[in-house]
């Protein structure tokens, strides 16, 4: 790993640009002292990596702590440009506009928006700033490739700079219905720095679809199909918003989940629950989007109706997310009082029915969890994907257990053999956890055959691939023929 250096200084010569607003790796204590960068591997730098390898590419995003720029630097064979955030910018970009503003607003209001002006100015100032790192990055024609709803000004930033480079654009998270998307005081200036990219992927065809509808009310432009005519100073060109479901790295997780130490661990795992007649998991990180409380109460009313049989558990790992950030330190409170609460009124000497984990794990005992779960509950309010969702069924080659998924997960779309459900309505859910509790061995086998096909086909790889070739392919061929305009 060689050290952070100065990013400017660096010539424009990557043909591949990963924005993003975090870096691949985290900065932590090294044992003797100083600090070191350690990968975080998540599903995107393992989809990237093969590509950005190819084409010598450069990954821009922030270190994840406020403080100086680490600069240009190598990171298992990855070349890093490390971005700073000032104290004040990580309030106000990081958790005010886009934890505060973006993130309940793109998930349906489930947590009021907060409207600040000067939150959406260091929102400006930090995209800029992404934008400039990009511009100095790539090399002529380059293909950059920008994520999520951070860095939404990025596309338009970076095309006034470099209008030779081919610009895309993923969303993670939802867009929303332009009635809620309306209430943005910068809707205009968001769509508008959107449409700085030539392709822009989402997670499902609904949001592809409001985001077109707020192309057309929020700056009054016409669509046709999936593309937007953009008149720009040098002349038109034509934008195209289509659907790209992201996924796992499904067969590097079989792999783990098929390794003999962690098959042992799944087994402890369930001893260590004094063997329970029936295991239920949640794995969320710990956030109001994910329906945990729903969840909750849904496993409490059947506790208390006795519909799953005596020595049945859920474990919930929710992993700590965004604790200074008051709606989730508000979340966690509500959620650990509930925990109790439960534990209070059906546990015994030696049982209780929710073990609450708030904690993080390495990848393996993650897999172990999966395994050693009879039921996974993913049951979000909203989700762009929801990746817990097709880990799990990466994970059980075994084809054993069954998933109860809830409707508005952009994994529903494409998980047909899951237990699909509305979480916001209690019974239903409750009937879906039994159901999905009591299916016959055959049933839970053919729904997780039908899903693990799925998500083995339409691996991460595939994701990245098909973004890639659409947005390289020349903007003509990519629209669909016979539309109808609406403007
Ligand atoms: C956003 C969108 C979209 C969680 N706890 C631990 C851990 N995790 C990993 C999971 C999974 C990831 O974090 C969470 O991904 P999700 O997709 O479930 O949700 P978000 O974090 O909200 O992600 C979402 C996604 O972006 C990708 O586009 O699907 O809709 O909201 O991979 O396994 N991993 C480890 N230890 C933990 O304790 N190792």
């Amino acid at each position: 790993m060689s050290k952070p250096g100065d990013a400017a200084a660096e010539p424009a010569d990557r043909n591949f640009v990963v924005v993003a607003s975090r870096l691949p790796v985290d900065r932590v204590d090294r044992l003797g002292g100083g600090q070191e960068w350690r990968p975080s591997p998540g599903g995107l730098v393992t989809a990237l990596e093969p590509v950005m390898r190819d084409a010598g590419g450069a990954w821009i995003g922030w270190s994840g702590d406020a403080g100086p720029a680490p600069g240009a630097f190598e990171a298992d064979g990855l070349h890093l440009v490390g971005l700073a955030l000032s104290e004040a910018e990580v309030r106000y970009f990081y958790e005010g506009f886009c934890n505060a503003t973006l993130w309940p607003l793109y998930h349906d209001v489930i947590a009021p928006p907060q409207f600040h002006r000067r939150w959406w100015e260091a929102y400006v100032t930090v995209n800029r700033r992404f934008a400039q790192a990009a511009a100095e990055q790539a090399a002529p024609g380059a293909t950059v490739w920008v994520h999520d709803y951070q860095l939404q000004l990025v596309p338009r930033m970076l095309r006034e700079q470099r209008d030779d480079v081919r610009i895309g654009f993923f969303n993670h998270i939802p867009f929303p219905g332009y009635e809620i998307f309306a209430q943005l005081p910068w809707r205009g200036q968001v769509v508008e720095g959107l449409l700085g990219a030539d392709l822009l992927g989402f997670q499902r065809r609904a949001d592809a679809t409001n985001f077109l509808r707020a192309c057309r009310r929020a700056v009054g432009l016409t669509t046709k199909g999936s593309t937007v005519r953009v008149d720009d100073p040098g002349g038109t060109r034509e934008v195209q918003a289509a659907a790209f479901p992201i996924s796992i790295d499904a067969a590097g997780l079989t792999e783990i989940a098929r390794r003999d130490d962690v098959r042992k661990r799944a087994r402890e795992i369930r001893q260590a629950l004094g063997e329970p007649a029936m295991v239920l998991l949640g794995v969320d990180r710990l956030d109001y989007t994910k329906g945990i409380l729903h969840r909750l109460r849904a496993y409490g009313e059947l506790l208390h109706e006795g519909r799953l049989g005596p020595r049945v558990v859920l474990v919930q790992v929710a992993s700590p997310s965004r604790e200074r950030v008051e709606a989730y330190r508000t979340l966690r409170d509500e959620v650990e009082v509930t925990v109790g609460r439960i534990n209070g009124q059906y546990g015994e000497v030696g049982y209780s029915p929710v073990h609450y984990l708030h904690q993080s794990y390495p990848r393996e005992e993650m897999a172990a969890l999966y395994l050693a779960a009879d039921v996974m509950l993913v049951t979000p309010l909203r989700d762009g994907m929801n990746l817990v969702a097709k880990e799990y069924v990466a994970t059980r080659y075994d084809e054993g257990g069954t998933l109860v998924l809830s409707e508005f997960t952009g994994a529903a779309d494409e998980l047909a053999g899951a237990f699909l459900v509305n979480p916001h309505d209690i019974e239903g859910l409750k009937n879906a956890i039994v159901r999905a509790a009591t299916a016959s061995p055959a049933e839970a086998r053919r729904r997780m055959r039908s899903m693990r096909r799925r998500v083995r086909e339409h691996d991460v790889a595939r994701w990245a691939a098909d973004f890639l070739d659409t947005l390289r392919r020349e903007p003509s061929s990519s629209q669909p023929a016979g539309e109808p305009e609406i403007s």
